[in-house]
């Protein structure tokens, strides 16, 4: 059954299942959601009215969210790569972390890029304040969690750091992780060096302009 995915190359939810789909290079087609697809966007519309992206389909099987599409490219395509660990218990320290990026990481960034995106300067000015205070709540407690590991949850590179990858990208980017961060700025590197996701963020990089805070020039 060959697989389809509904998203845009900048966001950062799509990158999320980019990650896992290059990690174990899963043969896809990617169906792009914009003005130039109007095709596209409709039928992402009637697969999912929630109006929210990406969407996996499989077949007849519409998979949103996206750690379930990650968990379910593992049960339903599985490659070399296990994203999820074989051991129950480090299965639920991974999920975790991945709750972790998506809520605290990923869902204050979220929040400031609403902001702008409103041209109102003063919820433009509401949600950077919001995103600051809760970013460096997760800046904080990211840095003690992650000494010493290579990975969200150690040693192996799982889902978390799918979520991770595409959550500390923008995050740094609303709120630059400063230098009192040293570990977070390290791991940040690495995820960006992981061919996976370096492959997502080259071909989101003609859409910088996209980004309502202003991208900065790095990365
Ligand atoms: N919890 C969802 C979040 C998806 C999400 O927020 N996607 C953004 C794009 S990065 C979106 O659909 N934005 C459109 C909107 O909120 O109207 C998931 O993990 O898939």
């Amino acid at each position: 059954m060959s697989l389809a995915l509904y998203g845009h190359p900048f966001s950062s939810y799509t990158q999320k299942v980019l990650i896992a789909l290059y990690e174990n290079n899963t043969p896809f087609e990617f169906r792009g959601i914009g003005p130039d697809s109007p095709e596209h966007t409709a039928q992402w519309l009637q697969r999912w009215p929630l109006r929210k992206f990406p969407v996996l389909v499989d077949g007849e099987r519409n998979v949103v969210e996206t750690s379930i599409i990650i968990e379910y490219l593992q049960l339903a395509h599985p490659g070399p790569v296990r994203l999820l660990p074989a051991d129950p218990m480090t299965a639920l320290d991974v999920r975790f972390l991945d709750r972790f990026f998506d809520l605290h990481v990923m869902t204050p960034g979220q929040r400031a890029v609403d902001g702008a995106l409103t041209g109102d300067p003063a919820r433009r000015d509401e949600g950077r304040a919001f995103a600051e205070e809760k970013l460096e709540l997760a800046y904080t407690w990211l840095e003690g969690h992650l000494a010493g590991k290579t990975w969200a949850a150690g040693e192996v590179y799982t889902m978390a750091d799918c979520a991770a990858s595409s959550s500390l990208f923008y995050a740094d980017w609303t709120h630059r992780i400063a230098p009192t961060y040293p570990v977070l700025r390290a791991y940040r590197e690495r995820l960006l060096a992981r061919p996976s996701y370096a492959r997502a963020v080259n071909e989101a990089r003609p859409y910088r302009p996209l980004f309502p805070l202003g991208a900065p020039d790095r990365d």
